[in-house]
């Protein structure tokens, strides 16, 4: 059972939660486009939903797809959203944005009535912040900026790296936004709502890769012997 076969089983779940009619957020990263392609399917079946992406790479797939379109300003509340996610506790509270596309996700997120995870079992942690937080920041003033979000990493109670993430070229990285990304490698964040309060109050964070009170449940796939087991947590 490899990773990919995890993802699809997870995506499977959630397709299933997809009906007629419905307006979709659609989520970046491999177990999202795992959806994609099986939504894709669904879709050239005869299913009619229409969908925002949360990234340029999303709605690349999803065009490929043939699954139909739109924006937020067309469509600005949308019935359900599916996202990956880079970790999860039992409280739904997630880290994401390792794929970068945290700013999108969470604004599509947050139009969404509903938003369920589909992840690797794996991904669920008992404390969050092993994966590394991302921090979306305004390049204006960078230097200013990264000084200020390290004092306010510290004053949450969290000590750590922080970095500036690097493309694979080695230049800085940059969000479609076109924003930086500064990775905050803490091991353990034991306050969440309080280190999401410290970064938001630093001027030039655009956004941070906690997600808290958004999911609705989580989608979670195992391998147990050739099989992917799912489970639910909260209310799909
Ligand atoms: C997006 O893709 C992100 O928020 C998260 O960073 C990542 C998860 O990727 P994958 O599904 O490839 O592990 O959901």
């Amino acid at each position: 059972m490899s990773g990919p076969d995890l993802r699809r089983a997870a995506a499977a779940r959630a397709v299933d939660l997809v009906t007629d009619g419905m307006r979709l957020g659609i989520g970046t990263g491999s177990t999202a486009n795992a959806f994609i392609q099986l939504l894709g399917a669904r879709v050239r079946d005869g299913l009619d939903v229409i969908g925002v992406p949360t990234s340029e790479a999303t709605r690349t797939a999803c065009e490929a797809e043939g699954i139909r379109l739109t924006s937020l300003e067309e469509c600005p509340e949308l019935d359900l959203t599916v996202d990956g996610a880079d970790e999860l506790d039992s409280q739904l509270r997630l880290i994401k944005g390792g794929g970068g596309a945290l700013l999108r996700e969470k604004i599509v997120a947050h139009a969404s009535r509903r938003m369920v995870v589909i992840a690797d079992a794996a991904k669920h942690v008992q404390t969050l912040g092993a994966f590394p937080l991302p921090i979306e920041v305004n390049l204006f003033g960078f230097g200013a900026t990264f000084k200020a979000v390290q004092r306010a990493v510290e004053a949450a109670g969290c000590s750590g790296e922080l970095a500036l993430r690097k493309a694979s070229g080695g230049q800085p990285y940059v969000t479609d936004g076109g924003h930086a990304i500064v990775d905050a490698r803490l091991q353990a964040i034991h306050d969440p709502e309080t280190l999401s309060a410290a970064l938001w109050a630093v001027p030039g964070v655009v956004e941070h890769g906690l997600f808290l009170g958004l999911a609705t449940a989580a989608i979670l796939a195992e391998a147990r012997g050739d099989e992917a087991v799912v489970t639910v947590l909260g209310s799909p």
